[in-house]
């Protein structure tokens, strides 16, 4: 099977986990419940569960036990990209092709399937204890999970964004709001995968160096996508960097050297991972895939 075709056998069987995971749309506190689906079925690429999941292969894990860290870090993205949308971050009213959340459900529930969706990623994630003995594994994913997605991971480094706004920005805060923003939820994705698996200390420090980096490329591609791509292909308004007078790689170091990089910063997570002396050929196409990234 060519990596195109597994890549969409690999994106449905996630969307069939996700959708195990979902609450059902009822009771009192339907609205909020549905917003919060909605928002969670809207497409994306499931970079993050399929990451984790590859990485969890990598280390020779076999169980279902990384399923509900896969949802889990699902729903913290889709969080943060319902709460990114929001008319106080960066009022966007398309995203995954689709309305958002709080375009469709107003600003209110907006924020609440929000906040419903980062409790429900915890809830999720403790299901594990159910399904594995491995408690100390568990627990320290957990810790990951809540680490990298709070104020020393993601939400610190949009805070620092949003701070910013509209302001001056050198590499050396570009960089930290980068590798916090987009890299800490990649590197949790990686490192709770190898954790779960059984890796040692010194492979997960691998592990989060190559998460680090595989964000790094991740997040100067999105910057050269919002530029030379279409909204139709991003499923959400191009320019939007423009739009927020925000600062970006591309603004800084100019196009062709954010091509180059994005190349660069990828191929140095290729060489992390070859250090690892493991073997997952379809992790290894999956991190070449993002240089080429379309959407
Ligand atoms: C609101 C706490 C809080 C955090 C927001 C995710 C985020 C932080 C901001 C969104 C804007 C942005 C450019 C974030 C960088 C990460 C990124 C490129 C997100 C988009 O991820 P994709 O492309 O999205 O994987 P899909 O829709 O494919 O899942």
């Amino acid at each position: 099977m060519n990596f195109k075709n597994e890549l969409e056998q690999r994106v449905d069987t996630i969307e069939q986990t996700l959708k195990e995971f979902l609450p059902k749309e009822e009771g009192f506190a339907k609205t909020v419940i549905q917003a919060m689906n909605y928002s969670m079925l809207a497409g994306g690429k499931r970079l993050r569960p399929m990451l984790m999941e590859e990485t969890y292969k990598l280390f020779g894990g076999k169980d279902e036990i990384v399923k509900p860290f896969m949802v889990a870090i699902e729903m913290i993205h889709t969080y943060s990209l319902v709460h990114d949308d929001l008319p106080a971050m960066d009022n966007d009213e398309y995203r995954r092709g689709k309305k958002t959340t709080h375009a469709v459900y107003g600003e209110a529930m907006g924020i609440l399937a929000g906040d419903g969706l980062l409790n429900l990623a915890f809830e999720c994630a403790t299901m594990a204890f159910d399904m594995d003995l491995e408690y100390k594994r568990i627990g320290r994913a957990l810790k990951i999970l809540a680490n990298k997605s709070g104020v020393y991971g993601m939400i610190g480094g949009q805070s620092v964004d949003i701070e910013n706004d509209g302001k001056p920005l050198d590499k050396d805060t570009l960089d930290f709001i980068y590798r916090l923003k987009t890299g800490a939820l990649i590197e949790a994705s990686m490192m709770i995968g190898a954790v779960l698996a059984g890796a040692d200390e010194e492979q997960v420090s691998i592990v989060e160096q190559i998460g680090a980096k595989v964000g790094l490329a991740f997040q100067i591609q999105d910057d050269i996508l919002d530029i030379t791509s279409t909204a139709e292909v991003l499923g959400k308004p191009i320019n939007s960097d423009e739009k927020n007078h925000k600062i970006t790689y591309v603004t800084l170091k100019g196009l062709d050297k954010a091509k180059k990089d994005v190349k660069e910063v990828s191929q140095l997570a290729l060489a992390l991972l070859e250090r690892l002396q493991l073997k997952n050929d379809f992790l290894k196409d999956l991190i070449e895939m993002l240089i080429t990234r379309e959407k």
